[in-house]
């Protein structure tokens, strides 16, 4: 089938050509359409039966542009075709942690799936200082499994050879390479930068040599480590919760890469989160600070228990780590957890201060943390300065 883009008007012609779909609705006479307007990259629907409420699909389509920026931003839609390929190998070895496929398409860059309507984005419930219990095991769990599966612990040198030249997505680790680990640690026109932030700031990261060194080895390593299938853009994000399940979703970046790149994400995103609460003096705060440093402790070592000992990982996934933290701060893709205090810049700022000066230290000394609870009392220490 020729490539063409789905819309409101054409999504459900198209749906009920396809018998995967066709069993998923009890009748195809008041189905709704309601797009997604969340992501940057893709175009993205839930279908719902108005009729039957819990019949529902979600679908997400890669076009051959960035949509946010339109036809004059053109990116080939190889990134479904990674989707695909990640969806599929994540699903086999964790499947209680994916959403369920009913049907993809690599020429029309499709994936039909089902709709997780009663879970929310983990970013948005780590923001409201929602607790959950189950996240570290989950996670963990999703990191040992997937990780392990995928690297040459667990297949044949002419199987791992043939997973990394299946899943090839060059035009998505350029956007990593340029967006994490180049623009930010230089001035760049596609840098953002809150005007609040003291250039002094700034400076000990762009003007900084030893930064500009060890930030360079991590780019290196994300260029040239084919550890494992990686997820590649593992935040917070990516993430679907409800306390009782956890899903991972929008593999769109996955590549063969360094396995510190998912965790050191996933520990950014959490370290970051962790600074928006901890200016607060309130109680609950305190209580949701010390949650958020005792889930990554327990991520670490509920990853390490499920995988294997292996200090190399650790150092890798500060240094990733950092770099994370650094790119949603001086770069372009901003994140929730610090903008939703857009109207008072100065304390943004200072949050964004400490979560700078704690990316440095844990890029710069990585090799030096042998555990997870030293990284937290760094965050603690810059905190209470
Ligand atoms: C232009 S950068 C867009 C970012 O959004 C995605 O979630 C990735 O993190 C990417 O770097
Ligand atoms: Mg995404």
């Amino acid at each position: 089938m020729e490539y063409y883009q789905l819309n409101q008007h054409n999504l459900i012609d198209y749906l009920q050509s396809l018998p995967e779909v066709l069993q998923r609705f009890s009748c195809f006479d008041n189905l709704e359409v309601q797009e997604i307007n969340d992501g940057n990259m893709n175009f993205a629907f839930v279908v719902t039966n108005k009729q039957g409420s819990n019949q529902s699909v979600f679908v997400k389509q890669a076009p051959p542009y960035i949509k946010v920026m339109g036809e004059q931003w053109p990116l080939t839609r190889q990134r479904m075709t990674a989707e695909i390929n990640a969806l599929n190998y994540q699903s086999s070895v964790c499947p209680e942690m994916l959403p369920e496929v009913y049907y993809q398409s690599e020429a029309l860059s499709v994936v039909i799936m089902q709709n997780l309507s009663q879970h929310a984005i983990l970013r948005t419930e780590l923001i409201q200082a929602r607790y959950l219990p189950r996240l570290a095991e989950d996670l963990s769990t999703f990191l040992a499994e997937t990780l392990f599966y995928s690297s040459s612990f667990a297949l044949s040198s002419l199987n791992k050879k043939a997973m990394i030249s299946k899943s090839s997505n060059q035009d998505m680790c350029k956007i990593t390479e340029d967006f994490v680990f180049t623009y930010p640690f230089e001035h760049h026109e596609m840098n953002d930068y809150n005007p609040a932030l003291s250039q002094n700031v700034i400076d000990s990261i762009q003007k900084n040599p030893n930064v500009r060194a060890h930030v360079a080895q991590m780019k290196y390593m994300f260029m040239n480590k084919p550890e494992a299938l990686l997820h590649g853009d593992l935040h917070t994000g990516s993430v679907m919760v409800n306390g009782l399940e956890t899903f991972v979703i929008d593999p769109e970046f996955s590549f063969v890469g360094p396995m510190g790149f998912d965790i050191g994400a996933l520990i950014a995103n959490l370290y970051i989160n962790y600074f928006s609460h901890a200016h607060k003096r309130s109680m609950e705060a305190a209580n949701y600070c010390q949650w958020l440093l005792q889930t990554i402790d327990d991520l670490w070592y509920k990853f390490e228990a499920k995988f294997l000992s292996l200090q190399q990982v650790l150092s890798d996934s500060l240094g990733f780590a950092a770099c994370k933290m650094i790119r949603r701060i001086l770069g372009v893709a901003k994140v929730a957890d610090f903008m939703q205090f857009e109207k008072d810049q100065k304390l943004r700022a200072k949050l964004e201060t400490q979560t700078l000066n704690m990316a440095i230290e844990i890029l710069v000394n990585r090799q030096a943390y042998t555990s997870i609870a030293d990284v937290n009392k760094l965050a603690e220490d810059l905190v209470a300065v």
